[in-house]
């Protein structure tokens, strides 16, 4: 089954949005695999945003994430990394619908208040990097509810 990592950013922990972010993730039907309270390091977010490290905001997303505990998460499910990001909403929540999180939550592309992969590939290397440990698959009774 597919995975994808999921982040509340620092503001999100801090405004108590980590239940409310959970709970859609788990009402959608995604699987919960591995979920941990961690304070990021810089360079670990540095290879996190690897690829945005060109860009002029790169410093003060970093600082940014670096402002207080950071709650990754391991969703799977049925083509969970496209379902997750329309969950999450545009990178600009001006742009993001209401009723996705982005949209319901956040006002400005700086304090955005979650991640989420962006491709499979893209989830694998930050679910590796996020949790070096491995992270287990278990069985669940409610998938033969949720697919067909
Ligand atoms: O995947 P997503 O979070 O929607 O956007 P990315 O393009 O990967 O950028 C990561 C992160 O960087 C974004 O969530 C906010 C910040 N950022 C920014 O502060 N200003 C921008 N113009 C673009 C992105
Ligand atoms: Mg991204």
């Amino acid at each position: 089954m597919e995975r994808t990592y999921v982040m509340v950013k620092p503001d999100g922990v801090q405004r108590g949005l980590v239940g409310e972010i959970l709970k859609r993730f788990e009402q959608r039907g995604y699987q919960l695999l591995a979920l941990e309270l961690i304070h990021p390091t810089k360079e670990r977010l540095e290879e996190h945003y690897q690829d945005l490290k060109t860009k002029a905001f790169f410093p003060s997303l970093v600082e940014y994430m670096m402002s207080g505990p950071v709650v990754g998460m391991v969703f799977s499910g049925l083509d969970v990394v496209k379902g997750g990001r329309k969950m999450v909403g545009e990178t600009n929540p001006l742009n993001s619908l209401p009723g996705s999180i982005r949209g319901d939550f956040c006002i400005c592309v700086g304090k955005n208040i979650i991640h989420a992969s962006d491709a499979v590939d893209s989830a694998e290397r930050e679910i590796a990097l996020w949790f070096p440990n491995g992270v287990k698959n278990y069985a669940s009774p409610l998938l033969g509810l949720l697919y067909e």
